[in-house]
């Protein structure tokens, strides 16, 4: 049979918001693929003989939004190697993107004829819930953005430049927004009924 076309959830919320645990609940439970644009991001970073490493990271401490050729990048490669080794792989959250014009654009170039956007799943959480639980990951994450200046500027980033994509897409009709301040399984269950009713 001729290979699925990719089905993909775009999943976007604050930092903390709480996108990477869900997204780990959601595969336990769900056939889909988790891809988190910053895991990626971050692993290219650190990867041996890279060329953006260093734009990467300073970006990334800047809490700015690395520029779409080299994310959009990673993430077909991602996808293009699921489905490769498991040609049943065709369900995909994509975390963490798109969190801006430029990413938008860049996904409506080089994805739009090759991958479906089902929906929006989107974690609203308040600022400080966000930069409270990234201050208290950052004790043992390594992360070199969970500190106090750094969050300033992911939040920052995450209002003027997030918040109109999800608007965007809101206007769509297709935004199926959770309120994510509340603790882990409370959260959960709300992405259950989402995807649940949206069929698989
Ligand atoms: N936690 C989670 N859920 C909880 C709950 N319900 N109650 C209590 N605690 C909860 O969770 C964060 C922390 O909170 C954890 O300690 C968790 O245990 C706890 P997590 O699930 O990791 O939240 P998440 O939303 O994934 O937070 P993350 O920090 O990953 O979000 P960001 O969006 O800030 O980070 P990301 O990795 O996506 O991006 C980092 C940077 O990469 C960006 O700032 C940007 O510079 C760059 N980037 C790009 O340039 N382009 C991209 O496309 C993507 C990233
Ligand atoms: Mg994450």
């Amino acid at each position: 049979p001729l290979a699925m076309k990719p089905q993909v959830v775009f999943v976007l919320g604050g930092p903390g918001a709480g996108k990477g645990t869900q997204c780990a609940k959601i595969v336990e439970n769900y056939s889909y693929t988790h891809l988190s644009a910053g895991d990626l991001l971050r692993a290219e970073r650190g990867r041996e003989g890279s060329e953006s490493g260093q734009l990467i990271d300073s970006y990334i401490k800047e809490g700015k939004i690395v520029p779409v050729e080299i994310t959009i990048n990673l993430l077909r490669k991602a996808m293009e190697e699921t489905m490769k080794q498991d040609k049943e792989k065709f369900r995909f959250l994509i975390d963490g993107f798109p969190r801006n014009q430029d990413n938008l654009q860049g996904w409506t170039t080089v994805m739009d004829s090759k991958a479906d956007v089902k929906f929006v799943l989107f974690f609203d959480c308040c600022n400080q819930v966000c930069i409270d639980r990234c201050l208290e990951r950052g004790k043992d994450s390594g992360r070199t953005d969970d500190n106090k200046e750094s969050l300033q500027k992911r939040i920052q980033t995450y209002l003027q430049s997030t918040r109109p994509i999800i608007e965007l897409y809101e206007k769509q009709g297709k935004v199926r927004t959770v309120d994510a301040s509340r603790d882990v399984d409370e959260v959960f269950a709300d992405v259950k009924g989402i995807l649940d009713k949206e069929g698989e």
